[in-house]
């Protein structure tokens, strides 16, 4: 794409989310949630192809660019399909796509980009989506859970505040504990059992799907935290790309109810 079809199609996307509410409320019969892509576009073709239904949602948890060798094709190709079936696909904020609220390093993607075109992309995606629920007990976001009361407070995160740090940039650890601080390392909020059943509870949710953390356990707390990852194709990660499926006539109480599969 040249340049002047980006900022035409960046102009379509900003158009679409404006006004849209930043929790999802899910009405298919089947959702499928995907983790991050990074950059792995024949993950993300052959979920299109796959996936891609009338009858099905898609959400993709955030992070389609950096670290994967086809950053911009992926979130164009993403863009692209969101434009085309704006009700079927949805894609929210991961921590990646906030470089213009919080920049971190290394960025590949954004730092390759020119200035012009840079600060187009993190307008637009800092209009994405923060979180997605469904009517049979699931709540989905990028990272962690943030600090609001309950779930019609998720709309309302301001981009770059410590609610929206902690939904994009949070780690579970597999332990008891609520808030366990920042990691030096990484500056990353750290939070333990207790937060996640706090937050899950004034949510009113059963299940949490969440991506992220790849060296996390892909279940924590009695299977009702669910991690995926669905990048394959950069130095970085190596693991399966899994996805999961639910079906939203039944009630999902724990990993059991969805179905995860490797793609
Ligand atoms: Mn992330």
């Amino acid at each position: 794409m040249t340049d002047n079809e980006i900022l035409e199609l960046l102009n379509e996307v900003e158009t679409g989310l404006a006004g849209r509410d930043r929790l999802v409320s899910l009405q298919a019969s089947r959702v499928v949630f995907v983790g991050d892509t990074h950059g792995d576009t024949g993950a993300t073709e052959r979920i299109i192809e796959r996936y891609l239904k009338p009858e099905n949602q898609l959400v993709f948890l955030g992070d389609y660019v950096d670290r994967g060798p086809a950053s911009l094709q992926n979130i164009n190709l993403l863009l692209q399909q969101k434009i085309k079936h704006p009700d079927i696909l949805h894609l929210l904020m991961g921590n990646h796509e906030g470089y213009a609220l919080k920049s971190f390093s290394p960025a590949d993607f954004w730092e390759g980009l020119e200035a012009g075109l840079r600060d187009r992309y993190g307008e637009v995606l800092a209009a994405l989506p923060l979180a997605a629920s469904t009517v049979n007990g699931i709540i989905a976001v990028h990272a962690a859970l943030p600090d609001v009361a309950g779930l019609e407070y998720m709309a309302g995160i301001e981009p770059g505040s410590a609610e929206w740090h902690q939904l994009t940039w949070g780690d579970w650890q597999d332990r008891e504990g609520g808030d366990l601080g920042t990691d030096p390392f990484t500056g990353r909020p750290q939070f333990g059992r207790g937060w996640f059943e706090e937050m899950m509870s004034r949510l009113g949710k059963k299940v949490l799907i969440r991506s992220h953390q790849p060296d996390a356990p892909q279940l924590m707390y009695d299977k009702r935290c669910l991690t995926l990852f669905t990048s394959w194709s950069s130095t970085y990660y190596v693991g399966e790309r899994t996805i999961a499926l639910v079906d939203t006539g039944k009630e999902s109480r724990d990993a059991d109810d969805i179905t995860i599969e490797s793609i």
